[in-house]
């Protein structure tokens, strides 16, 4: 008489790999998400750069005098006094600085600009003159 028990086992065993290799399957499919996709910001072609500038102004002149930058971009000027009481003003671009200001100046059209001193500072005053060049 042949043992039932023993095929039990065998097919019992059998159905454990099977549910095993299953199992697996289960997990392999059950792969996490793929990993997002890196959102490269793109920076725009031509222009629209920020330029964070900070001017220091002496007894009697302006440092950085000449300031490059494209059309389109963005120009963040500050005015730092380290000697003597001077602003800086540029009627073609709209420019009004006193000691320790920022103003954001959008650079629109190409060319070179002039900004002077606003502020009677002395002698050397008419020699305070700075250029802002847009190319
Ligand atoms: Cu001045």
């Amino acid at each position: 008489m042949k043992k039932p028990g023993r095929i039990f086992a065998i097919v019992a065993l059998a159905a454990v790999f099977a549910l095993s290799g299953c199992g697996n399957k289960n997990n392999n499919t059950a792969s996490p998400s793929p990993s997002p996709s890196p959102t490269a910001s793109t920076p725009a072609a031509g222009g629209g750069g920020m330029h964070d500038v900070t001017i220091d102004a002496t007894n009697w002149k302006f440092e950085p005098a000449e300031i490059k930058a494209k059309v389109g971009d963005t120009l963040k000027l500050t005015l730092k006094n380290s000697q003597g009481a001077h602003g800086i003003a540029s009627d073609d671009l709209g420019i009004k600085l006193k000691n320790g200001e920022t103003q954001e100046i959008k650079l629109e059209k190409a060319g070179t600009f002039e900004y002077h001193c606003s502020i009677q500072c002395g002698q050397g005053h008419d020699n305070m003159v700075g250029n802002i060049i847009v190319e």
